[in-house]
Formats: structure tokens, C-alpha cells, sequence
């Protein structure tokens, strides 16, 4: 997979050459580049942002930057491209798209700051013969800028592509699957710990009942969990 974030603050993807991801950046699993937008712009002030259109408070970000820098960027990747714009007004990131974005070959983030990109940069990928165009956001509140969530997409992208992570049967067996089931409770040693005990049926060896301890443990947690919102 190869992947392309712009943003003007590509130092945020340092993170990228930690962990697992680093990993598979090494083994050339995943290409990853960072893209200053700034490179895009053509006066020594290095604008990329200007008033908004019909008044109101804060900055826009002017198209013609991410124009070319998405251009550029284009010109890095074959074929289809996702491109993938993050803003709070996007549809809400979650695991049915993370497997889905897991499956494509060429991703391209464009992190937008201040009070949002340019309308018209959308409604011109939108149309791109070579561009599936997606608004996204990771959740119900605001953030600075779309780095952070990028970053939050990328790694819940490349952990499924095969080889990222290390146990695949942890993919299987994993917290927020479709259907939204969160995991069992797990423990290790030592047995007791502050007086607490680990439960006995999972030192029993009783591989059935074991199984059957930690469904209905993941059902509680999550009827919990769905109470407390
Ligand atoms: Cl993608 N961007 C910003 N600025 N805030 C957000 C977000 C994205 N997702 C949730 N909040």
C-alpha cells in the first residue's frame, strides 16, 4: 500500500516510523510519504490560507496549494486513487471503513487546518477520473487539524493489511470488530495482585468454559459500555 499525507505540518507523521507501521515501512509493506503543502505555494510568505468568502470568523484554505500539491501527489501512485480529505463535517471513521480502505492500494490524506479547505478543492477530486473522494472525521468533536486523525486512520488502515502486525489471530479475535462487540476481560501473572484474583475459571484449563466466561464477559462489558454513553 502506499500512502501520501499532505499536510503543513508533515512532522506530525514522524509517529509513523514507530512501531508496527515503522515496521512495515521498512519491509516495504507500505510506502509512506509526508507532504509539506507550504512546497505548493509560490509567494515568499508561503500562504496558505486567506478570509473567508461572505465574512465570519477564522481562515479558509485556499484552493490553488491543495490543487497542485494533490496533483503532485497523484503523480506518486498508479491508478485509483482514495482521497481521503479529513474534516469534522465528514462521515464518522470506523472499522467497516478501515477494512475497506485496507483493501486499496493507494491512499492520500489531505489534513486540512484553520476553518476548513476550500470547498471547491472536493467538488474538483469529486470528479477526477482517477480519484474515489471521501470526507472523513474520527469522531464528534473538534480538532486543531487533520493530522491527529489522519494518523488515527492510518493506523487502523495498516494494522489489517496482511504481515503488519505480528499474531493475525489477534485480528480475529479483536475489541471493536463489525459488530461492535468490545473484548473480554484479560489478565496475566501474578494470580493475585492487591488482593485481587484472577477468576478461576481461567485457570481451570477447561478450554469450553473458558470460551464460554469470556462471551458472556464481552457481552456484559459492551451492554455496559453502550449504558454509560
Ligand atoms: Cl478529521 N478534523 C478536525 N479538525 N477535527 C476533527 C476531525 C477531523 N475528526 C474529528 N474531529
Amino acid at each position: 500500500m502506499k500512502i501520501t499525507a499532505i499536510s503543513i505540518f508533515p512532522e506530525y507523521f514522524a509517529a509513523t516510523k514507530l512501531s508496527l507501521i515503522g515496521k512495515a515501512i521498512d519491509s516495504k509493506l507500505i510506502e509512506f510519504a509526508p507532504i509539506d503543502l507550504r512546497e505548493f505555494t509560490h509567494d515568499n510568505h508561503k500562504t496558505v490560507d486567506d478570509t473567508p468568502y461572505g465574512g465570519g470568523a477564522g481562515m479558509v484554505m485556499k484552493p490553488e496549494p491543495w490543487g497542485e500539491a494533490i496533483d503532485s501527489s497523484l503523480n506518486r501512485h498508479d491508478g485509483i486513487v482514495d482521497l481521503i480529505i479529513l474534516t469534522p463535517a465528514g462521515r464518522t471513521f470506523n472499522q467497516e471503513l478501515a477494512n475497506k480502505f485496507a483493501q486499496r492500494e493507494n491512499l492520500i490524506f489531505a489534513c486540512g487546518r484553520y476553518e476548513g479547505i476550500d470547498a471547491r478543492v472536493a467538488d474538483f477530486y469529486r470528479g477526477h477520473q482517477r480519484v474515489r473522494l471521501h470526507e472523513i472525521s474520527i469522531g464528534n468533536y473538534v480538532l486543531n487539524g487533520g493530522e491527529v486523525a489522519a494518523l488515527v486512520m492510518i493506523e487502523a488502515i495498516t494494522r489489517l493489511i496482511p504481515g503488519v502486525i505480528g499474531n493475525p489471530d489477534s485480528l480475529l479475535e479483536e475489541s471493536h470488530n463489525e459488530i461492535g462487540e468490545v473484548e473480554y476481560p484479560v489478565y496475566t501473572k501474578p494470580a493475585e495482585w492487591r488482593g485481587l484474583q484472577v477468576p478461576e475459571v481461567l485457570k481451570s484449563g477447561n478450554h469450553g468454559e473458558i470460551s464460554n466466561w469470556r462471551r458472556s464477559e464481552a457481552k456484559r462489558r459492551s451492554n455496559s459500555l453502550r449504558e454509560s454513553e
